[in-house]
């Protein structure tokens, strides 16, 4: 690897088709102030803000990146002065790899909040910051998805209640960022989350007026009053970064970038245009701003996402690590063509100029790209969090119309498959997701119960997220009937005789 680190000076070294900032970064100043500046957050809302900061030229909008937990990122960054690559991926039409590089320079100041959680308030609580936005995945926001209200036995959020100045989590962090400003007279500002949660700013907004609530009512009013919390569906599949990666970006750059991102070229961004505070122009970054996300959100939600956790669970049971080798799978493509068309599609509330037909094609020519390498296991994550969202919702919707959830039920019951830890060659895994002791627990009770109906039903009575659901007969025998049939043929036989 080269010796010389990505840096402001190394920047006119670089390859000539490297794009790099053209403005200057030392009179950035911050405002965006990014909670959750991991790998999703650098190669999306910085991709899209770069554009309009080289569009405007309005050096307001910089970006102050916060970690709420590792401080990996700030340390990786810091040496190259925040710089960073983002490497889009895919192959040409003749099916070889291809690569741009940009260098992204918006992102300018970097805090772990950890370490100094009073240096995040105060920049939530500058003159200069005018939006605040979160990728803090599903589990970031403490709450519970099936009510939508904050889980108060959260111990940082328990945490934060009683520390106004050392916050831990995101909704507090935000509250008491705001209660500053409050007290020092500052304007309001936009909360906006870019996290693949339903109606993300009103979720938000709840939690962020339900903490406020406990700490100050006149808080709670001057936020539900003045601030704005639009929701928003964002969109771009970006792996997690590997040594190899690492390693051939800095070959290709000639200096070792500690910290790139990949992602595919395919971005999209839908926002509702509530800003009280303003924005950039980010439509020339090729996000769109929309009266109402709703449509686009459950249109994503449950096309992109839905499709991508079935087809994770089931592929990495399968031994098909990647994205893309599960998908060259054509019973795996079929049931992903089925179950967006047959089952999918149904729900949806129509968007005006959308071909779902060619939505669903790009989709899974999106999964088929042989760059990314996306590992079936890192979608696998967090289950607990995602699959309300992404497939329950669904399935309540079909239910409610009286349709079939046959489709959807192979998706949940591949991942009661997936809970038990071990692959079907016999690798064991952990299960990484906040509700893993509790799922341990209804797996095992559930494994008691012989017959198959009764063992998938003992099963989600455990569980919250199921709701109503695990009284629904229809989807219980569903899920019953898959689980019962992964467990005993596999994943492939399961597939073929769908
Ligand atoms: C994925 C998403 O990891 C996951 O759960 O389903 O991160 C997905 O890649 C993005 O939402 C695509 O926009």
């Amino acid at each position: 690897m080269a010796l010389i680190r990505l840096h402001p000076d190394s920047l006119a070294a670089l390859p000539a088709e490297v794009t790099v900032p053209r403005y200057d970064r030392t009179a950035l100043r911050g405002g965006i102030v990014h909670l959750g500046v991991g790998a999703f957050q650098r190669a999306h809302l910085a991709v899209v803000n770069e554009a309009a900061l080289h569009a405007s030229g309005d050096l307001a909008w910089g970006i102050v990146g916060v970690s709420l937990r590792s401080p990996d990122t700030r340390d990786a960054l810091a040496p190259q002065g925040g710089l960073y690559t983002v490497a889009t991926r895919d192959a040409d039409e003749t099916g070889q790899p291809r690569e741009s590089l940009q260098v992204i320079g918006n992102l300018f100041a970097l805090l772990v909040a950890p370490e100094d959680p009073a240096a995040v308030l105060a920049r939530i609580a500058h003159a200069d910051c005018r939006i605040v936005s979160l990728t803090v995945t599903e589990k970031g926001y403490c709450h519970d998805p099936a009510t939508l209200t904050l889980r108060w036995d959260d111990e940082d959020i328990r945490h934060d209640l009683l520390h106004a100045e050392a916050p831990r989590s995101a909704i507090g962090m935000l509250v008491r960022g705001l209660q500053l400003r409050r007290t020092r007279g500052l304007p309001p500002i936009t909360l906006m989350s870019l996290d693949n949660l339903p109606a993300n700013g009103h979720t938000l907004q709840g939690l962020v007026l339900e903490f406020a609530g406990r700490v100050d009512a006149g808080l709670r009013q001057w936020i539900a009053k003045t601030c704005t919390f639009p929701n928003s569906m964002v969109d771009r599949i970006v792996p997690r970064t590997t040594d190899d990666d690492r390693a051939s970006i800095g070959a290709r750059l000639g200096v070792t970038d500690a910290w790139p991102v990949l992602g595919e070229p395919f971005l999209d961004w839908a926002v509702e245009d509530r800003f009280v505070a303003g924005r950039p122009d980010w439509t020339v970054g090729g996000a769109r701003c929309v009266p109402h996300a709703e449509p686009f959100e459950k249109l994503k939600l449950r096309m992109v996402n839905g499709t991508h956790s079935s087809l994770s669970y089931l592929g990495a049971m399968a031994g098909w690590a990647t994205v893309d080798r599960a998908v060259a799978e054509p019973a795996m493509q079929a049931y992903l063509r089925r179950l967006m068309r047959e089952e999918i599609e149904p729900t949806l509330p129509a968007l005006p100029g959308l071909d779902l037909a060619d939505y669903r094609e790009r989709l899974l020519a999106r999964y088929a790209n042989p760059a990314l390498k996306h590992q079936t296991r890192q979608i696998a994550m967090d289950g607990s969090q995602k699959l309300p969202q992404r497939l329950l919702g669904t399935v309540r919707d079909r239910l409610a119309a009286g349709r079939s959830v046959g489709l959807l039920a192979l998706g949940v019951a591949a991942w009661m498959h997936y809970l038990r830890g071990v692959d079907e060659a016999g690798q064991a895994y952990g299960i990484q997701d906040p509700m893993a002791p509790l799922l341990a627990e209804a797996l095992a009770l559930a494994l008691k119960v012989e017959e198959p109906a009764a063992r998938a039903a003992a099963f989600m009575q455990k569980l919250p997220m199921f709701g109503d659901l695990a009284a629904q007969r229809p989807f219980v025998l569903a899920v019953a009937q898959h689980w019962d049939a992964l467990t005993r043929d596999g994943v492939r036989s399961v597939l073929e005789n769908l």
